[in-house]
């Protein structure tokens, strides 16, 4: 075999300077531990995980630049330079005109939900995310999906799982005319249908159909470059593009933005909305200062608008992604290699567990993510997220759970933070639960609050 032909491997591009110690529990302890949780993996002390894969939210770690920038925070309450900095890195990688920094991605949904969505609105989007539909809905409006109908289907490979099916826009812009939409959200590395990419021809014949009706597009770019990374490689025509220039013709296809800059973007903590229009901006402006603190730091301290802005560049250089996309790809073929039923392609962020397959004796009515999520923890200390029917919450009219298709459990993966050597681990986890399947009962909501029930409702087996 000639040189070029053999397998090369890839390694991560960082080496580690400082590590944090972790937490090695019993099978009784954490019996007693997910029992106090009630059974639900929100509720889990952090101490008591030993792998910790509820999500990529603010659990990244950061590099060394990243945390001298937060030596040099500049905590004036008005002006502070890394708000400079920051809104600098915003318009240099995504190009979006105007900044309005909030503490995290919902405030900024917040905002754009209650500037821009009218009582009696619709906001078509592809699939939903809580936080997002939720803020539409206190706004007046009401979430429809538009997404293909292949990203409800765990075992449809196709490539661009997250695109709109422009059959099903044009049919609710013609329902309900475009005077009722807003605008359309368009998510790249859709969350809840597994981390899956948009594409570009599919945002591009989008902004074309909204532009003939006078409709704008706000993108929820959490995961932007992670999207990009998978155009570059499935996408005809961009293989020798960088994955900052994909982030960027994303973005310029669209009218303004959500980030939570927890994920993407490497931070612990930050977000921040982005719009075009200079109208809109001002209004924003105004109304971050009732919710979030004054429009140069919008909820967060200088030193996290630093870290940010320097999170912002490192996110889309191209060694980052692919080693962050490599690793949960690392874990995904490992699950699928042992026959677990995941969901396919391997997702951006993480691996997501198809709960209905894997334990086909569990109905939807007793909550099998929710059992699984809970079964894995028992099983090694891995704490993973539910993403099924108690995430997908109550229908609002007739007070009935969402069903949703998937029915899920996320094993999210943190950047930066674990090895390969956690990912075996995992594996072999996830495999051992399977294996014993059979014995797994489900569970009886006990606890519901109102809002994003998921984060605090409480379970007990049945
Ligand atoms: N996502 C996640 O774990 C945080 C907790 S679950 C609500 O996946 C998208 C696509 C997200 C997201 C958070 C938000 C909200 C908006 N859009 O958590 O408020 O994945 O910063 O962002 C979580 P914040």
């Amino acid at each position: 075999m000639s040189e070029s032909k053999r397998k090369r491997s890839w390694a991560e591009p960082f080496k580690i300077k400082m590590v944090e110690l972790v937490h090695m529990t019993s099978r009784e302890e954490r019996e007693a531990a997910i029992k106090e949780a009630g059974y639900n993996t929100f509720l889990l002390k952090s101490k008591d995980v030993y792998i910790d894969l509820l999500t990529d939210s603010g659990t990244s770690a950061m590099s060394d630049r990243q945390w001298a920038g937060m030596m040099t925070g500049d905590e004036a309450y008005a002006g502070s330079v890394n708000f400079y900095n920051l809104e600098r890195a915003i318009q240099k990688y995504y190009g979006y005109k105007y900044i309005v920094p909030t503490h995290q991605g919902r405030a900024a949904e917040h905002i754009i939900s209650q500037l821009m969505i009218q009582p009696g609105d619709v906001i078509p989007g592809n699939m939903y995310f809580t936080t997002t539909k939720l803020h539409q809905e206190l706004a007046g409006g009401t979430f429809v999906d538009v997404i293909i109908d292949e990203a409800h289907d765990p075992v449809n490979e196709h490539p661009f799982k997250g695109n709109i099916d422009l059959e099903k826009l044009e049919k609710v812009i013609k329902q309900h005319g475009a005077d009722k939409i807003p605008y359309v959200c368009v998510a790249t590395a859709v969350n809840m249908a597994g981390g899956q990419p948009i594409s570009l021809a599919n945002l591009k014949a989008v902004r074309k159909l909204t532009q003939t009706h006078g409709i704008a597009i706000i993108h929820d770019m959490t995961r932007v470059a992670e999207n990009a990374y998978f155009i570059k490689e499935r996408e005809e025509g961009y293989a020798d593009k960088s994955v900052a220039e994909i982030v960027k013709e994303i973005c310029s296809l669209t009218d303004g933005a959500t980030m939570s800059a927890k994920k993407d973007a490497l931070v612990n903590i930050g977000g921040f909305l982005a719009v075009n229009d200079e109208k809109l901006f001002d209004l924003a402006r105004n109304m971050v200062v009732i919710y979030e603190g004054l429009h140069t730091y919008g909820g967060m301290a200088g030193r996290d608008m630093e870290a940010l802005a320097i999170g912002i560049s490192e996110s889309v250089d191209g060694d980052h992604i692919r080693a962050r996309v490599g690793q949960v790809a690392y874990l995904g073929e490992k699950l699928i290699e042992a026959g677990i039923p995941i969901v396919k392609p391997i997702g951006s962020h993480g691996v997501f567990l198809d709960a209905k397959k894997f334990l086909p004796h569990l109905s939807q009515e007793v909550f099998p993510a929710q059992t699984l999520a809970a079964e894995i923890y028992l099983d090694s200390g891995v704490r993973t997220m539910e993403r099924g029917v108690v995430s997908a919450g109550r229908n609002r009219e007739t007070g009935e759970h969402n069903y949703p298709k998937l029915e899920l459990v996320r094993l999210t993966i943190p950047r930066r933070v674990y090895t390969q050597a956690h990912m075996d681990v995992i594996a072999e986890s996830v495999e051992e639960v399977y294996l014993n399947r059979d014995k797994i009962s489900g569970l009886k909501m006990v606890y519901e609050p109102e809002y994003l029930r998921f984060f605090q409702a409480r379970f007990e087996k049945l």
